[in-house]
């Protein structure tokens, strides 16, 4: 078993952290994205949409969507459970984890690949769609810390996936200049609580 890899990449570290909160150590191999490895005949035999994270298991079986590669650790590896832990609980996190990648981490990566110097020539790029997504995003984090104000975590008193999709949605922001306001207090809180854990290291 093996995971493609990328450490400069927002969704490839959704499964580091979500793997080392498991404590399951898995072998990385690092696709480069700047070489467009990741594009070539090769890597699309495993997953056709040329992207980042994908589960090879020792069957040869490709997984890839981060969420998709959670699930199965999830499954093989239940404690701590960061998917939920009875049918409410797991419909909950999944709604703030869809939340998260929707209203978060989607709009902050569009930030990024509409208006970054990185994906010129790489992709069309509508510079404009892409200042769409940031007022979006600023005023989703704005809703997040009102959230934020009666949990300890973004699905409630428990650490989730949610906590790990906002997470690197939320510090992959700062390439292109999205952060946390300073009047986001209960926002900064989270934030300091989730990046002192050793897994957003990972
Ligand atoms: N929905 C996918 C998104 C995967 C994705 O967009 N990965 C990015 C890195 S964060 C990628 O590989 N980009 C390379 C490219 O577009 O060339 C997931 O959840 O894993």
């Amino acid at each position: 078993m093996k995971i493609y890899d990328s450490k400069t990449a927002p969704n490839p570290r959704r499964v580091r952290i979500f793997l080392a909160e498991k404590g399951v150590t898995v072998p990385y191999q690092e696709v480069d994205i700047g070489k467009a490895e990741n594009r070539s005949a090769e890597f699309r035999k495993k997953n056709p949409l040329g992207v980042l994270p994908v589960l090879e298991l020792d069957d040869g079986t490709c997984i890839a969507e981060s969420v998709a590669i959670c699930r199965y650790f999830e499954e093989t590896h239940p404690q701590p459970p960061l998917m939920g832990v009875d049918a409410r609980d797991r419909a909950i996190v999944e709604m703030w984890q869809r939340r998260m990648e929707f209203e978060i981490l989607i709009p902050i990566t569009q930030v990024f690949r509409n208006t970054h110097a990185f994906f010129k020539g790489r992709i069309p790029q509508v510079p404009e769609y892409g200042e769409v997504c940031r007022t979006a995003a600023e005023q989703r984090l704005a809703w997040l810390d009102e959230v934020l104000a009666d949990r300890e975590f973004i699905a409630g008193p428990r650490y989730t996936i949610a906590d790990i999709t906002a997470l690197c949605g939320i510090d992959f922001g700062r390439v292109t200049g999205i952060r946390i306001q300073a009047e986001q207090r209960n926002l900064a809180r989270w934030h300091a609580a989730v990046s002192g854990r050793p897994s957003a290291k990972a």
